[in-house]
């Protein structure tokens, strides 16, 4: 049995617009965890400058997510809303993460591969450490369970290697100051539901991301009813009807795309959507899937456009939030830092 009480930790970065696959892949299953668990959802800023930010629109952006998270149901008092750049331990505990972890581990992350791209000698530093940041921001508050979508399992498999690591090295040490067990508890990811991974409107082989220069590869949260009509209609099929089983979806990753998204929406399945829509035209089902995706994220992106009107509000959650945030925070890095052998 683990010796760690479960605790959830997940965080989204403050860099332009959320997307469906932000609200799908992390944000919905946040909303659902806040029932069962003790949670901290963090507005993730010091990995958000590790491409360069407008320190304005960098702001915009933090209070934008904070705002995303409350309009879609996170409650500020039941969990922990906070931006990590207001609890300094994130970048102290980062740094001896990365002396625990190894150049070759780092090397092996796709994130960073796609997006140092060809340029790799031009990237930040911050951009190759990112993953030893991540599991900073999970392990600094021992957290157990980090619900994510597909694209961060491989950064999470890198933060329990670091949290074995650490665990091992400095097992002697660990003891002496009276664990048994491990310090740091091993992460797992909570990879949910049936969009996991949302992919492009306009290639679904590519997933959803915030960076694609199209903005018809994305919905936004943000998007009025309008918007998300165009987007749905203009978004890439193929001329077949839809599957009636979904062994139909081999070869039309647009199809399965427009499906998983239409499941995650009703709270159905693949299956689910497919006895339903099952040998219909795109033309029907793009219509059923505008009225839905119009019906659950038009009332969130109102209330997002209400918080961000009030700045001052948001800003006293983030500050509120990181107090309680480093009240966890301060004694697991002040113990993190009598075991590594420091004096304080
Ligand atoms: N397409 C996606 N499908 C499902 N989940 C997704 N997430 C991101 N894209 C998808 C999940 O959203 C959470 C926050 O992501 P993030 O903003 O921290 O990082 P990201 O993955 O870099 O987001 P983008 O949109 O892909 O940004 P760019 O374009 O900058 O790379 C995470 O839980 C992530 O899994």
């Amino acid at each position: 049995m683990t010796p760690f009480p479960e605790r959830v930790f997940s965080g989204i970065q403050p860099t332009g617009n959320l997307h469906l696959g932000n609200y799908l892949g992390a944000i919905v299953n946040f909303v659902a965890l806040q029932k069962t668990h003790e949670c901290l959802f963090c507005v993730v800023d010091l990995h958000a400058i590790t491409v360069p930010q407008a320190p304005n629109e960098l702001r915009q952006a933090i209070r934008k997510i904070a705002a995303a998270y409350l309009a879609s149901g996170v409650d500020p008092q039941k969990n922990i809303i906070f931006n990590q750049s207001q609890v300094a331990e994130h970048a102290e505990l980062a740094w001896i993460f990365n002396c625990v972890a190894r150049i070759g581990w780092l090397n092996r992350m796709t994130q960073f591969k796609e997006k140092a791209g060809k340029d790799r000698e031009n990237a930040s530093i911050g951009l190759f450490a990112y993953p030893t940041l991540m599991a900073a921001d999970i392990l600094l508050y021992k957290a157990t369970h980090v619900p994510v979508g597909e694209d961060q399992k491989q950064h999470i498999e890198l933060a329990r290697d670091i949290a074995q690591k650490f665990n091992n090295d400095f097992s002697e040490s660990i003891a002496a100051n009276g664990y048994s067990g491990g310090f740091f508890p091993l992460p797992e990811p909570l990879i949910q539901g049936p969009a996991a991974r949302v992919m492009s409107l306009r290639d679904g082989t590519k997933k959803m991301s915030k960076s694609d220069p199209s903005e018809f590869s994305r919905i936004n949260l943000s998007d009025d009813a309008d918007g998300i009509a165009q987007k749905v209609r203009k978004a890439k099929t193929d001329a077949e009807p839809l599957p009636t089983e979904t062994e139909g979806f081999k070869g039309r990753p647009e199809a399965e795309n427009l499906v998983g998204i239409y499941a995650a929406l009703s709270g159905s399945t693949a299956e689910g959507v497919l006895r339903q829509f099952g040998g219909a035209q795109f033309s029907t089902f793009k219509q059923a899937l505008v009225d839905l995706a119009v019906a659950k994220l038009g009332p969130v992106g109102a209330e997002m456009r209400r918080l961000e009107a009030d700045p001052a509000y948001i800003d006293s959650i983030l500050r509120e939030g990181s107090r309680r945030a480093r009240a966890i925070a301060e004694p697991i890095m002040g113990k993190a830092k009598d075991i590594v052998g420091f004096i304080r």
